[in-house]
């Protein structure tokens, strides 16, 4: 079953809009399998972001991601990886679509509130990065019937 790797970072945990997240995925009826929140360490954050370690903005991000708690999380269901990234929303907030996550709450890429992984690959890594295995749960939501044909 396909999983992606989510993570609620601190801008938008400070904001309080855990909730409010975790129920837009919840809602659109994938599967949560993993749930932690944690105070993310530079090495742990410099393996999640080493695609971009070349990038002028590298150190911020790192720094930032790093400043305080992120809600760490792996969905479940057919398709969430791409799926996952459109309820997401663009980079950029400015350009993100309302109705997205990023389009409904945010202004700045630099606090663009949410990671998804960009694809299955990406999503696996990151997935195997974040949560040992005994970390994720491995169940069906009983509505499913009610959810997938
Ligand atoms: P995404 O998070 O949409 O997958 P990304 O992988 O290209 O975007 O970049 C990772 C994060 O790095 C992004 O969420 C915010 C930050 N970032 C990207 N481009 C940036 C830029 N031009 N200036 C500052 N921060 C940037
Ligand atoms: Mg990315």
């Amino acid at each position: 079953m396909e999983r992606t790797f989510l993570a609620i970072k601190p801008d938008g945990v400070q904001r309080g809009l855990v909730g409010e997240i975790i129920g837009r995925f919840e809602a659109k009826g994938f599967t949560l399998v993993g749930l932690k929140l944690i105070i993310a360490n530079q090495e742990l954050a410099e393996k999640h972001y080493d695609i971009h370690k070349e990038r002028p903005f590298f150190k911020d991000l790192v720094s930032f991601i790093t400043s305080g708690p992120l809600v760490a999380m792996v969905w479940e269901g057919d398709g969430v990886v791409a799926s996952a990234r459109r309820i997401i929303g663009a980079t950029n907030p400015l350009t993100a679509e309302p109705g997205t996550i990023r389009g409904d709450f945010a202004v700045s890429i630099g606090r663009n509130i949410i990671h998804g992984s960009d694809a299955i690959e990406t999503a696996q890594r990151e997935i195997s990065l974040w949560f040992p295995e005994t970390e994720l749960a491995n169940w069906e939501l009983t509505i499913k019937p009610w959810l997938v044909e």
